[in-house]
């Protein structure tokens, strides 16, 4: 994400600006021929982002569900596994050598709050219980980038029936590990760790309201939020929070990790609108990571069809920031 420079410690949008394009095909074989490309990634081409003992990879690839369309073809795997924004592992797009330092058994999550029964469940227990699928979704973040993944998981729908939320929650939140032994960035204070994020229930319920346990095939690289993130492809990336670790019910509107940081740059809605700047930059156009040439963005992110219902009597909120 881009803040704003307004204290010593954040870097000037210069610094960072600049790697939105880092991994465009052309610059990144040209950095390859050059030699001194990071040693991550070349790890990474030797398929180490990916190799993992998680005991969920026998289930994939999931069955696919072709009902959703991306606007593009699908990015390549190593682009989208190497490009990330995760601040739990710093502030930098590459951080997926840092990020496997997380470990992801056991892994439970809680769930909290306004529902029937409060309880916690480990992920391969909850993933037996969930209908199992695959959907090709498009991700736009708010910094003006974005990708066509393969998404593994299952609707957020399925997971509502099982946590059975009290008629009276209007909001469910969700929330990431705190653990700076391993995550460095947490260790930076100023932050309001731990990531937090949170949807209506409408929103929530949504057909396309994903939790999310793979990509390409294959259970999550850590990079990208293993081993359970969100997706709303509809919403800029900041709300499509990574391994997930609480998810409350409440009648009280949450604060997000950003909008907390900076609410009148990020706040809570986060559709998807090219008409509607972000204070510093335009979000008319995109930068497809792998490709030379920007893309106009669409509203909804091309998904209206699913979900722009939901906000037709919405009066006076900022549906897109
Ligand atoms: N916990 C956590 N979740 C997060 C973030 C983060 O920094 N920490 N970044 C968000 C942002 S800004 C984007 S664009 C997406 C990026 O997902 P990707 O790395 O899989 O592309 O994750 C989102 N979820
Ligand atoms: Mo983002």
């Amino acid at each position: 994400m881009l803040i704003k420079l307004k204290r010593g410690w954040e870097k000037p949008e210069s610094a960072v600006t600049p790697e939105h394009l880092f991994w465009n095909r052309r610059r990144l074989i040209k950095s390859i021929a050059a030699g001194p490309i990071i040693a991550g990634a070349a790890s990474f081409l030797g398929k180490e982002a990916f190799a993992n003992t998680d005991p969920s990879a026998t289930l994939y690839p999931f069955k696919k569900n072709d009902k959703y369309k991306a606007p593009r073809p699908i990015t390549s795997e190593m682009l989208a596994a190497t490009y990330n924004n995760y601040y739990e592992f710093g502030s930098s797009k590459r951080i997926f050598e840092a990020a496997k330092a997380l470990p992801l058994r056991p892994w439970e999550i809680k769930v909290a709050g306004m529902v029937e029964k409060p309880f916690t469940i480990g992920l391969d227990d909850l993933m037996k219980k969930m209908p199992l699928e695959e959907r090709i979704y498009a991700h736009r973040c708010v910094e003006a980038w974005s990708m066509v993944v393969p998404w593994s998981g299952f609707a957020m729908k399925a997971f509502l029936e099982l946590a059975k939320p009290l008629a009276s929650a209007k909001y469910v939140v969700m929330k990431t590990f705190q653990n700076p032994k391993v995550a460095a960035g947490q260790r930076a204070s100023w932050f309001p760790w731990p990531y937090t994020e949170g949807l209506t229930m409408a929103e929530a319920a949504n057909e396309l309201t994903l939790l999310v346990t793979g990509v390409y095939g294959k259970p999550l690289p850590h990079s990208m939020g293993a081993p359970l993130r969100l997706h709303t492809p509809w919403k800029y990336g900041f709300k499509s929070v990574k391994a997930i670790v609480l998810v409350e019910f409440t009648d009280k509107r949450p604060t997000s990790f950003w909008e907390e940081l900076q609410g009148n740059e990020y706040g809570f809605w986060a559709n998807v609108n090219p008409d509607m700047p972000h204070p510093r930059w335009s979000q008319a156009t995109e930068t497809v990571l792998g490709q030379d040439e920007k893309v106009p963005t669409v509203i909804w992110n091309g998904y209206g069809e699913f979900v722009a219902h939901m906000y037709k009597d919405l009066k006076g909120e900022k549906l897109f920031m």
